[in-house]
C-alpha cells in the first residue's frame, strides 16, 4: 500500500494550517463550523434560540425541546480541568528559523540552516488559577512546540534558569506549599504566605531559585521582554553520534525588562490581563516579538560537570562568562490564536516530545517530568487522544498503531494495529536510525537502587551546596536590583504570620549574604541571625543583571500624550510620527472620549483621564495648551510614572502639569522643552529605550555589611 494511503487524514496536520499555524482555508476542520445558518450539533437548522419550548406562553418547559437540552448540556460541560500548575497563560503562533550553526552538535533537522519551522508558544504564570492576574510575582512558563517534519519537539521551559527542587518527587510538595491555603483558598496567585516560605526555608536547595523569584525577573514588563531557559541540561547528538551536553536559552530581541512591584500590584487590579493584552496587541500591531534560541555547550564527560558545576543539578547555572550562549536560530511570533480554548487551553506540552538529535539527561527533575506531562493530559484533556486535537497534531506523518479510547476522532482502517503483523504487509515499518528513527544514544546505566538524589563521586558538593549560587546571583545584581530583592523578601515575609518561618528564612539568607539578610531583618523588625555557614566568595556574573545603560529597541512600547481641545495638536502629530517610526504606539489621552480638536485639526482619543492607568504607558508627555491637566487623575498618573522611573516629558505650558504633580524637572528621565522640537522628541525616544531612569530611583536603603 503506498505510504500516503496508509496515513489517516485526521492524523495529518491539516493542510490548511499555514506556516504560522493559522488556518488558511476557511473550510478546514480547524474552523470547526461551516454554513451560514444556526444548526443543532447534528446540522439541523434552527428557527429560534432565544425562547424555550414551553406548554403555553407562561407554562413549564417541555422535555422534547431537544435544542434547549443540547445547548444547555453542552454549556454545562464547557470547562475542562485547568492545568494543575501554569493554569494562567497566553499563547501565539510563529515561526522558528534556524541559522544552521547547530550542525556540529545535533542532527535535529529543524536546526539545519534556513529551515523554517511553525511553532506555537505558550507563556504562563505558575501558581495562579486560570482567571488570576498576569502580573503576580511568580515564575513564568515559556513553552514552545516546534512542529518539525521529524515529529514535534517541545521545549517546555521557564523564564528563570534554575528551579526550586532537585528531585521531581518533591514537586507535589512544592506546589501544595505554593498554592493557596487549602482551608480558605487564599491567597490567590502568590507566594507571599506561610506555607510557601515554610517549604522553601526547610528545603534550602530552593534558595538560589528563591533569589530569582524575589528579583525583577518574577514581574516581567511583558512576555516579549523575558528570557527563556530549558533549565535542565539536555544531551545533543550529532550525525556522527558525538554528543554534547547543552543548556537552552531564549534571548528576547527587545531586551530583558521588568515592571516595578507597585506597577505589578496596580495591574493586578486595573488590568489583570496585562501580559496577555500586551502580547496580543503587539502581534496585532505588527510588532512581532522575537527571541534568539541559543545553547551553552559542554563536553559530554562521564562526570557530567563543567568547571565543578554538576550539570545534572537543576538548581545551578553555568555563568555565561564561563560558557557563552551560541545562537542557533530566531523565533518570531506573528499570529494570535484564533480561539483561546481550542489552542491555548488545549495545547499539551510534554518534555518527552523529542526529535532525533535531542535527548534528555539523568537530571532527576527532568526524569520525573518525563512521566508527569503525559499523565496530566489524560485528566486535563479527557483521555489519551489529545494528540488529535488540531493544535496538538504533529506536522509530521503519524502512523502510531494507537487505537480507540475516549474522544477518538480517527477512523482507522485495517485490522492489524500491532507489530509485527503479516496481514498488513508488516506495516507500519519501524525506522532504524538511518531512516530517521529516534534511537537513544547508548549510555551505560549502573548503580545500586537508592534514594539519594544527585550524590556524585566526582562533584559530591554540587547538589549539597545550596547557597554559593544564590550568593552569586545576589552579588551579580546592581544596587537597584538588590534593593528590589530586599523589598520583595521583606514584602513576602511580611505577609507570613508564623514568626518561626520568618526567622528560619532569615537564617537561610544569612548563609547567602550578610547585607541582604540584615536589610530584610531590619524591614521585618527581627534580629539578624548568625550565619550557620559563612557566605561564599564569588566572581559576579554581569550577564545575570538585566539593567540596561544604552537605549534598546522599543517596538510595541506605548507612549501617552496628554491633550485637550485647543492643545498643540500639530506638535502631537509630530510626536506620533517620531514614536511610530521606532515601532512604538502613541496613545492620545484627553478629558473626554471621541476627538480632540484645535481649529480644523482633529485627533481621535484613545484613553480618557478616567480610563487610562500609568501601568500601560512606558512614557508620557504633556502637550502645551492642554487644559485640565491638573486633574487629580492626571496628577496621580504622572506621579506614578515618576516614582516608577519612567520617562516623562512636556513642552510649553504642559510643564505646569508636571510641577502640579510634584515632579522635579531636573531629575533623570524628565524631559521638558519650550516648544515641540525634533531634539526633544529624539531625547524622549532615547529615554524610552532605556526602559527606566533608574537614577531617579529613591535612595538605596541597604545597610552596610
Ligand atoms: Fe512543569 N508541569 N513540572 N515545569 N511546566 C506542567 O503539565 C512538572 C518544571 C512547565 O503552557 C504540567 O500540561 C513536574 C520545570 C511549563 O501548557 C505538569 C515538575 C519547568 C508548563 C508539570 C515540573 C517546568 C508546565 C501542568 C518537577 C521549566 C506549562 C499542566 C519535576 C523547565 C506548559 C501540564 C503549558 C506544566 C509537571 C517542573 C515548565 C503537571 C512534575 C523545572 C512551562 O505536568
Amino acid at each position: 500500500m503506498p505510504e500516503a494511503d496508509r496515513r489517516q487524514p485526521d492524523q495529518q496536520a491539516p493542510s490548511s494550517v499555514g506556516p504560522a499555524g493559522r488556518p488558511a482555508d476557511p473550510r478546514s476542520n480547524y474552523r470547526g463550523q461551516s454554513g451560514t445558518f444556526l444548526t443543532s450539533a447534528q446540522g439541523t437548522r434552527l428557527p429560534d434560540t432565544e425562547h424555550s419550548l414551553t406548554a403555553g406562553a407562561r407554562g413549564p418547559l417541555l422535555v422534547e425541546d431537544f435544542h434547549f437540552r443540547e445547548k444547555m448540556t453542552h454549556f454545562d460541560h464547557e470547562r475542562i480541568p485547568e492545568r494543575v500548575v501554569h493554569a494562567r497563560g497566553a499563547a501565539a503562533h510563529g515561526v522558528f528559523e534556524a541559522y544552521g550553526t547547530a550542525g556540529d552538535v545535533t542532527k535535529a533537522a529543524f536546526l539545519a540552516e534556513g529551515v523554517r519551522t511553525p511553532v506555537f508558544v505558550r507563556f504562563s504564570t505558575v501558581l495562579g488559577s486560570r482567571g488570576s492576574a498576569d502580573t503576580a510575582r511568580d515564575v513564568r512558563g515559556f513553552a514552545t512546540k516546534f512542529y518539525t517534519p521529524e515529529g514535534t519537539f517541545d521545549l517546555v521551559g521557564n523564564n528563570m534558569p534554575v528551579f526550586f527542587i532537585q528531585d521531581a518527587i518533591k514537586f507535589p510538595d512544592l506546589i501544595h506549599a505554593g498554592k493557596p491555603h487549602p482551608d480558605r483558598e487564599i491567597p490567590q496567585a502568590q507566594s507571599a504566605h506561610d506555607t510557601f516560605w515554610d517549604f522553601v526555608s526547610l528545603h534550602t536547595e530552593a534558595t538560589h531559585m528563591t533569589l530569582w523569584a524575589m528579583s525583577d525577573r518574577a514581574i516581567p514588563r511583558s512576555y516579549r521582554t523575558m528570557e527563556g531557559f530549558g533549565v535542565h541540561t539536555f544531551r545533543l547528538v550529532a550525525a556522527d553520534d558525538t554528543s554534547s551536553l547543552v543548556k537552552f536559552h531564549w534571548k528576547p530581541v527587545l531586551g530583558i525588562h521588568s515592571l516595578v512591584w507597585e506597577e505589578a500590584q496596580i495591574a493586578a487590579g486595573a488590568d489583570p490581563d496585562f501580559h496577555r493584552r500586551d502580547l496580543a496587541d503587539a502581534i496585532e500591531a505588527g510588532a512581532f516579538p522575537e527571541w534568539e534560541l541559543g545553547v551553552q555547550v559542554f563536553p559530554d564527560t562521564e562526570d557530567e560537570t563543567f568547571e565543578g558545576i554538576d550539570l545534572l543539578d537543576p538548581t545551578k547555572i553555568v555563568p555565561e562568562e564561563l560558557a557563552p550562549v551560541q545562537p542557533l536560530g530566531r523565533l518570531t511570533l506573528n499570529a494570535n490564536p484564533t480561539n483561546y480554548f481550542a489552542e491555548t487551553e488545549q495545547v499539551a506540552f510534554h518534555t518527552g516530545h523529542l526529535v532525533p538529535g535531542i535527548e534528555v539527561t539523568n537530571d532527576p527533575l527532568m526524569q520525573g517530568r518525563m512521566f508527569s506531562y503525559l499523565d496530566t493530559q489524560l485528566t486535563r484533556l479527557g483521555g489519551p487522544n489529545f494528540g488529535q486535537l488540531p493544535i496538538n497534531r504533529p506536522h509530521a506523518a503519524v502512523n502510531d498503531n494507537l487505537r480507540d479510547g475516549m474522544h477518538q476522532t480517527a477512523v482507522h482502517e485495517g485490522v492489524a494495529a500491532y507489530l509485527p503483523n503479516s496481514l498488513q504487509g508488516g506495516e507500519p515499518k519501524v525506522a532504524a536510525k538511518n531512516r530517521g528513527g529516534y534511537v537513544q544514544l547508548q549510555r551505560p546505566v549502573v548503580g545500586e537502587v537508592v534514594r539519594q538524589t544527585g550524590v556524585s563521586d566526582v562533584a559530591p558538593v554540587s547538589f549539597d551546596d545550596h547557597f554559593t549560587q544564590a550568593t552569586l546571583f545576589w552579588a551579580s545584581m546592581t544596587d537597584v536590583e538588590k534593593t528590589h530583592i530586599v523589598e520583595a523578601f521583606t514584602f513576602e515575609l511580611g505577609k507570613v504570620y508564623e514568626q518561626s518561618v520568618k526567622e528560619r528564612e532569615l537564617a537561610v539568607l544569612a548563609c547567602v549574604d550578610a547585607q541582604l539578610c540584615a536589610a530584610v531583618a531590619e524591614g521585618l523588625g527581627l534580629p539578624v541571625p548568625t550565619a550557620a555557614r559563612e557566605p561564599a566568595t564569588v566572581n559576579p556574573s554581569p550577564a545575570l543583571s538585566q539593567l540596561v545603560t544604552v537605549p534598546g529597541p522599543v517596538d510595541g512600547r506605548q507612549v501617552g500624550v496628554i491633550v485637550s481641545d485647543g492643545a498643540d495638536l500639530a506638535g502631537v502629530a509630530k510626536l506620533q510620527a517620531a514614536v511610530e517610526k521606532v515601532g512604538a504606539t502613541l496613545l492620545v489621552i484627553a478629558p473626554h472620549g471621541g476627538f480632540v480638536s484645535k481649529g480644523k485639526t482633529r485627533l481621535p482619543v484613545d484613553r480618557t483621564f478616567l480610563t487610562v492607568r500609568s501601568i500601560e504607558l512606558d512614557a508620557v508627555v504633556v502637550a502645551t495648551g492642554t487644559s485640565g491637566a491638573d486633574d487629580i487623575k492626571v496628577r496621580v498618573l504622572l506621579h506614578e510614572m515618576y516614582r516608577h522611573c519612567k520617562a516623562l516629558g512636556a513642552w510649553g505650558d504642559g510643564v505646569e502639569a508636571l510641577t502640579a504633580a510634584g515632579i522635579e524637572l531636573d531629575r533623570a528621565g524628565v524631559l521638558v522643552a519650550d516648544v515641540a522640537t525634533a531634539a526633544h522628541r529624539k531625547d524622549l525616544v532615547a529615554a524610552l529605550g532605556l526602559h527606566r531612569a533608574w537614577d531617579r530611583f529613591p535612595e538605596f536603603t541597604l545597610p552596610a555589611r
